[in-house]
Order: C-alpha cells, then sequence, then structure tokens
C-alpha cells in the first residue's frame, strides 16, 4: 500500500531563503567538527563489487543489472554482525564528530524504515531491521551527528522518467510521472525528517544525472527547512551552491581543485566538505586493496582544514555489518593523532598563508598554526596582516622557533624535521 504522508509546503523561491539562527548555529558547529566518516552500505554491499575494481554501489548500472534481477539482493542482505555501538564508538575514538550515511542510494533501495514504498531494509532485507534508526539512537547516546545521504537519482522507481544518462539498462518501461516521482522523493525525504528525530543534515547526490530536469528543487528544500530549520543541506551536483543549500561539497577532491575533472573549482561563501575513500571504492569491493595511508588520510584532512573545509571519510561495510578491519586499523591511528594534535584542527578556521606545497596554516583565537607536512626550504615566511607575533614555538615540545619581523609578517627559520614527523606544526601566538 502506498501512503502519502508529503503535503505540499509553501513554496517560497529558495532565492530568497534566510536560514533560521539554529542553521547558523549548526553551521558554526559543522565548521568547528572538521571530520566525519561517510558510510556507503547498502544491498549491493553483498555483490562486494562483483570482482571488478572500480565497481561497488554502481554495480547495478555498471553490469547492466535489470530491476527484477537486482531486487533478489535484498535477501541475502543479512548483516548479523552490525553493532551500531561499536560503529559509533570507532567514530569517536577516531575522532570524527558526524556521521553521513546512505539512505538511499542510487539503487533506489531504502536502508530505513520507509512507508512510501516496501523497497526498504525492514520489509525486504532478510535482515529485516531499520539500520538508520539503530545507528540514530546509538548517536545520540554517544553525541555523534547524523547526516543522510539521500540519492535524488533512482534507478529503481519506474516514474524516475524521462531518464537521464544512467538507469537505461534495468528493464523499467519506457514512461512514468516525473511528478509522482518528486512527489515519493518528498515523502522519503519527510519521513527521514520525521521518523528519527533531529538529523544532523541531507546530503543529495545524482542530481547531476540530469541537471536540466524539472527536480522543483524550490519545493524540496523548502520542505526541509520548514519540517527541521537547523538541518544542513548540501548536493553534490557539482556546480557552485545552489540557493537554499547550506554547505557545499567536493567529491575526491579539496576545494579549488578539479583532478577529477567534474568539480567545479569556484568556492562560495558557505561551509565547505571534501570526502574522500579510504582506498579506491565507496561502497564494499572486496578486491580493492588499495588502501591509503595513514600518514596520506592525516596530510588530506590538514590540508582540507587549512582550506577551511571538512573531511568526510568514508568507509563501505561488509555485508556482515562489519567495517573493514584496514579501515578500522586506520581510524584508529588517525584517533590517535587527533587526541595530540586535534587543537590545532578543530574549531579552527584557513590561516593566513594559504595552501602551499610545504602545507597549510589553520588560525584559532589568538594562534595559528603552521603546519608543515612537507618541509621545502629552511626559512618559511607567514604573512600577518598587522598582527604582531609574540611568540613562536613547536606544537608539543614547546620548542622556540626563532623568527625575524618582516614588514608584512614573519620569517620562520625552520629546524631540523625528523623524517618520520606526520605534520610538523609550528604555534605563532599573537
Ligand atoms: O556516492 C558516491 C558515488 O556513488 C557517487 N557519489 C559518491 C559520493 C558518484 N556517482 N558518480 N560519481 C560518483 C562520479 C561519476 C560522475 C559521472 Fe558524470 C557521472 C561521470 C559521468 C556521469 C557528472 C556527470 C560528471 C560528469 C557528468
Amino acid at each position: 500500500m502506498i501512503l502519502s504522508i508529503y503535503y505540499a509546503v509553501p513554496v517560497f523561491s529558495q532565492e530568497d531563503y534566510v536560514p533560521s539562527a539554529s542553521n547558523l548555529e549548526a553551521r558554526e558547529w559543522f565548521q568547528d567538527a572538521k571530520f566525519g566518516l561517510f558510510v556507503h552500505w547498502g544491498v549491493y554491499s553483498v555483490m562486494g563489487g562483483g570482482g571488478d575494481m572500480g565497481i561497488a554501489e554502481w554495480i547495478m548500472e555498471r553490469k547492466q543489472i535489470p530491476v527484477d534481477q537486482y531486487e533478489k539482493l535484498p535477501d541475502f542482505f543479512n548483516p548479523v554482525a552490525f553493532d551500531a555501538a561499536e560503529w559509533v564508538s570507532m567514530v569517536k575514538e577516531a575522532g570524527m564528530k558526524y556521521i553521513t550515511i546512505t539512505s538511499k542510494h542510487h539503487d533506489g533501495f531504502a536502508m530505513y524504515d520507509s512507508k512510501i514504498s516496501d523497497y526498504n531494509v525492514v520489509d525486504q532485507a532478510r535482515y529485516g531491521k531499520d539500520i538508520i534508526g539503530k545507528l540514530k539512537e546509538e548517536c545520540d547516546k554517544q553525541g555523534i551527528k547524523l547526516f543522510f545521504y539521500y540519492s535524488q537519482l533512482d534507478w529503481h522507481h519506474p516514474d524516475y522518467y524521462p531518464r537521464g544518462r544512467t538507469g537505461n539498462f534495468t528493464g523499467r518501461p519506457e514512461s512514468g510521472d516525473w511528478d509522482a516521482y518528486i512527489d515519493y522523493m518528498n515523502t522519503q525525504l519527510t519521513e527521514l525528517l520525521t521518523q528519527y528525530g533531529d538529523v544532523g543534515g541531507i546530503w543529495f547526490d545524482g542530481m547531476w544525472d540530469q541537471w536540466d530536469a524539472p527536480w522543483r528543487l524550490d519545493e524540496t528544500y523548502a520542505l526541509i527547512h520548514e519540517l527541521q530549520p537547523q538541518t544542513l543541506l548540501g548536493s553534490n551536483h557539482h556546480k557552485m551552491p545552489i540557493p537554499g543549500e547550506d554547505f557545499q561539497m567536493f567529491e575526491k577532491d579539496l576545494p579549488g581543485q578539479n583532478s577529477m575533472g567534474f568539480n567545479q573549482t569556484g568556492i562560495g561563501e558557505l561551509p565547505l566538505e571534501t570526502c574522500e575513500t579510504m582506498n579506491g571504492s565507496w561502497g564494499y569491493n572486496i578486491k580493492d586493496t588499495k588502501f591509503k595511508s595513514t600518514e596520506d588520510l592525516i596530510h588530506m584532512l590538514v590540508r582540507a582544514a587549512g582550506l577551511n573545509s571538512n573531511l568526510l571519510l568514508n568507509t563501505g561495510p561488509m555485508p556482515d555489518g562489519r567495517i573493514q578491519p584496514e579501515n578500522v586499523a586506520t581510524l584508529k591511528e588517525m584517533g590517535k593523532w587527533m587526541k595530540q594534535y586535534g587543537e590545532a584542527i578543530y574549531g579552527t578556521r584557513s590561516g593566513p598563508t594559504g595552501a602551499k606545497k610545504w602545507g597549510v596554516s589553520t588560525w584559532k583565537d589568538n594562534k595559528i598554526y603552521v603546519h608543515i607536512l612537507d618541509a621545502e626550504d629552511p626559512v618559511l615566511y607567514v604573512p600577518m596582516a598587522g598582527q604582531k607575533v609574540a611568540k613562536a614555538y613547536a606544537y608539543g615540545s614547546g620548542e622556540k622557533i626563532t623568527f625575524k619581523k618582516q614588514s608584512e609578517g614573519v620569517l620562520l627559520t625552520l629546524p631540523e624535521i625528523p623524517e618520520n614527523i606526520i605534520d610538523y606544526i609550528i604555534v605563532l601566538e599573537f
């Protein structure tokens, strides 16, 4: 049975969107938090990429699996080892402050207790329990915010028609009622924003499937702001933020970079977030053992912070519900580092140096943290915009750093930096 709990809210053009006080507060919180866990988990995890690198949550599309065959997967999905408490404890220990989880990916399968469609984990998966509900409960207990990834693109729903650049091998009829699909999506969003208490944010993806389709964004965005004014709305459409959005995101690139070829390089006024995988896959891929090193990932986090951006670091849980052990180990190491050096990351904003080959700087209160990731020259210039440096010392050891005043800043004389240091931090107090 199809229940419609979606009813239209008055639509204001999002050009006139004024974020609530609670939303502005949440943006500050978000920028202070710096580090989150991205989770790509769905019935596709059972396939483990099907033996191909580069395929995981995209297997339905890439292997051209028709809807009626893909619909067998939920019955194989039985993550008996899923332990929400364990996940959230791991996240806390890693020094992460929030989790963003796939509530529905492009395959259209809802990982929560959806009422409008039984194509969801409670009704159709062998597991039969509300993954998102369990995770939210545990997040609330442990003080971690939960964001919902939601795919606007849908390879399963027949009314996602006309289709865009993907989802054309699923055996769906060459007809459908687009507006009915948007209503369906708005109903699912209503469910997500009414069934689970306070939601950290909605993380949209898939609009790039057809940028110019009549998405009725004004309506969807107004609905979200109406239901939960504090929730942070962002969309991975690879364009500059659209009115109504609360943060800007970058996929597998730091803000301003476009190594992927699909990221816009413009940086707007909103809080920023970069997302990246721990190996090369979002969802679980059994062959992908190309795990990035702890050092590389810490460098990414530091460089993101230096660019005023969060890092949303991804893991693809295994079909039994456990986090890949390699990821668990790396996250533990990152957490150890954050315990010691988090002061120079959490609550900071980008410092005065900009992003350089040697590293970046962050800033908080009367301190500038100069993060030297790849030392180059024995001296390093930091522009100070009129602020006078009172003290310069190495973070941790407190060892004095020699500096010389210049007209607009200071010139630091760097000590010998040991090889094995991940991030040599110099603190400038002004
Ligand atoms: O959920 C993860 C991926 O499954 C999803 N986003 C992350 C967070 C993702 N979908 N696609 N991609 C990532 C990259 C592919 C982009 C492309 Fe395109 C889609 C290349 C061609 C079609 C967008 C549209 C960029 C160029 C045209």
